[in-house]
Order: C-alpha cells, then sequence, then structure tokens
C-alpha cells in the first residue's frame, strides 16, 4: 500500500553533518521525499509531538534535545513506507539496533539516535498535519518507479 509517514532528522543529525548520508539512505531505497523543511522545534510543538511522553520522566531532557539545534522535517512517500522507514531506522536505542541499520550504523544513544519516523497510520497523519499544511506537498510523477520494481507491485 502507497503510505506516507514523517521522517525528522533530529538536532544530533544536523550537528553531526549527517544530513546528506540519512536522505540518502531514502532515496537509495525507492521512498520519495514529498516534503521538506528545515525547523527549529519549539517547546509547544515538542509537547504535541510527544504527547504520548510528556508525563515521563525523561520528557523535560527529551525536551531540551529535540529544541536544540534546527531539525528537518521530511514527508516520504512509498509502498509500505511507515514500516519500511521504521525498519531502515533500527530499534530506538542506538545501542540495541541492529548494524545497516541507521541507528545502528550511526548511534551509541537512546535519546540521540538521529531520527524520527510514525509509527503507524494513525501518528503518521497526526504527525504530517503537526508538521505540514496541505499546500506543502509536492506530488510529482517520479520517472525511476519503473526501473525500481515491476508496474503489478504497486
Ligand atoms: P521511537 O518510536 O523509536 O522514536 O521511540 P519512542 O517513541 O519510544 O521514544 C521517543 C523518543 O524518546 C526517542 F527518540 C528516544 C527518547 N527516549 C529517551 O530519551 N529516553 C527514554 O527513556 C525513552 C525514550
Amino acid at each position: 500500500m502507497l503510505q506516507r509517514t514523517l521522517v525528522l532528522l533530529k538536532p544530533d543529525c544536523v550537528q553531526r553533518r549527517l544530513i546528506g548520508q540519512i536522505i540518502s539512505r531514502f532515496e537509495n531505497k525507492g521512498l520519495n521525499i514529498v516534503a521538506m523543511k528545515m525547523l527549529r522545534v519549539t517547546p509547544e510543538l515538542a509537547r504535541q509531538h510527544y504527547a504520548e511522553h510528556v508525563d515521563k520522566p525523561f520528557y523535560r531532557s527529551l525536551e531540551d534535545f529535540i529544541t536544540s539545534a534546527p531539525i528537518v522535517a521530511m514527508a516520504i512517500e512509498g509502498l509500505d513506507a511507515i514500516r519500511v522507514v521504521r525498519d531502515m531506522l533500527g530499534a530506538t536505542n542506538g545501542l540495541n539496533a541492529a548494524a545497516g541499520t541507521i541507528r545502528g550504523d550511526y548511534s551509541s544513544s537512546r535519546q540521540m539516535n538521529l531520527v524520527h519516523a510514525s509509527d503507524g497510520p494513525e501518528s503518521a497523519v497526526r504527525e504530517l498535519q503537526l508538521y505540514f499544511s496541505a499546500n506543502e506537498f509536492c506530488d510529482y510523477d517520479p520517472l525511476l518507479t519503473p526501473a525500481m520494481r515491476a508496474a503489478d507491485e504497486a
């Protein structure tokens, strides 16, 4: 199923100058970027984004981190994109993430794990709305699709 998911390149990704390398992974996989912007997460946006974690003991530190420098927000589209992107990220804690995943290859931290991605269809819809308005999505015909999968796989 064709899906869209929210991907955030977090402050550690920007500070470590890994934006290009991480975006390349998604492009190489055959996923399409359909919206993208750099922004600074405000405390208010952090509370909305991490609503399920606001009352947890680690929240203050998480908010300090996510607001500490700019992030890059992207809407990424592809077949089963929500699961595929989560699989590419690996386990939340970089120390537990499998080698070959983004966190497994670049992170040794639970908090500084470089990338966020929506964990299901409902959170994808909710999170995409938090970061993008409807007119910021750029629909286009990806010309390489026929070179990357058979027509009946769509
Ligand atoms: P994930 O779905 O992999 O992004 O992870 P979670 O929703 O479980 O956690 C959200 C963010 O909180 C993660 F990026 C890591 C961070 N976190 C902490 O900083 N400390 C904790 O104890 C748990 C999570």
